[in-house]
């Protein structure tokens, strides 16, 4: 049985009070700060629930973006890639993410221009790396994240989600997570992709796309409340799971897995 990389540490950034003020294109009306809050706090718990030594940089309100740190790095067991942003508002988000990752990490890369990198699309299935090209990742970008994990003994591919089948994905892992073991969850869209075709897969029920963005962490897997079909073909499989509200950061394009990095 392979079983995703154990992980022991989470970087995490709580919401800015401007949250709201983020790129949003989910036209499900603008975020409550304090449910914000609570809901982000609850998905501390989790992760610590789940083994993890929490690593909390204070809020940045420069970026109502920057709760969303996944975007800002790549994280590995030898290396870490600190992105630049696909979203110019975004850009300098990853700065603090840097210094944080240097307690970690001797090894630092960084994507340079003109490439561009979201770490939502990039999604690790055990040694392999799944790399979107989307509306944030460029394929400069991409390339240059892919040489950089083939020098550390990874394989890498691309996935152009760019003409998608509906529902349009802003990130690979706004489709696409792996549960370690072989299993992938995805999107109906992405399902008809020959790149997955060597996994097990779960294809989420129309509706329910927006579970797709879960979370392994070691023996559990944290995934957002709300989608019964999904959560209970995840019990069946023998899935600890801890569902978790979402709908503040949904709002804002913000799936879970967007909220840390884990390593
Ligand atoms: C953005 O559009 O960049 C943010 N509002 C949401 C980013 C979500 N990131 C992710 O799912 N990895």
């Amino acid at each position: 049985m392979v079983t995703q990389s154990l992980f022991t540490n989470a970087i995490v950034r709580p919401p800015a009070a401007n949250l709201a003020d983020g790129i949003t294109s989910a036209r499900l009306g603008s975020p409550d700060y304090a449910i914000a809050c609570e809901q982000f706090e609850c998905y501390c718990i989790a992760l610590e629930a789940s083994g993890l030594q929490l690593h909390r940089l204070p809020a940045d309100a420069r970026y109502p973006d920057s709760t969303f740190v996944e975007d800002t790095a790549i994280v590995t067991k030898e290396c870490a890639i600190v992105t630049r942003l696909g979203a110019t508002t975004r850009q300098g988000e990853e700065i603090d993410i840097a210094v944080a990752l240097s307690q970690f990490y001797q090894t630092i890369y960084r994507i340079e221009s003109p490439g561009t990198v979201d770490g939502g699309d990039v999604c690790e299935a055990e040694n392999h790396f799944f790399i979107g090209v989307s509306s944030r990742t460029n394929e400069s970008g991409a390339r240059q994240l892919a040489d950089l994990l083939e020098q550390h003994g990874h394989t890498t591919s691309l996935v152009d989600i760019r003409r998608g089948v509906p529902p349009e994905l802003l990130h690979l892992k706004s489709g696409l997570a792996c549960l370690g073991d072989n299993r992938l969850v995805l999107t109906e869209g992405l399902a008809s992709s020959a790149e997955f075709d060597a996994y097990d897969r779960i294809v989420l029920a129309p509706g329910e796309e927006y579970a797709a963005n879960c979370v392994r962490i070691n023996e559990t897997l944290l995934l957002a409340e709300g989608f019964s079909r999904f959560a209970e073909s995840l019990r069946s499989l023998g899935h600890k799971i801890i569902p978790l509200a979402m709908s503040e950061f949904q709002k804002m394009d913000g799936g879970l897995s967007c909220l840390s990095l884990r390593f």
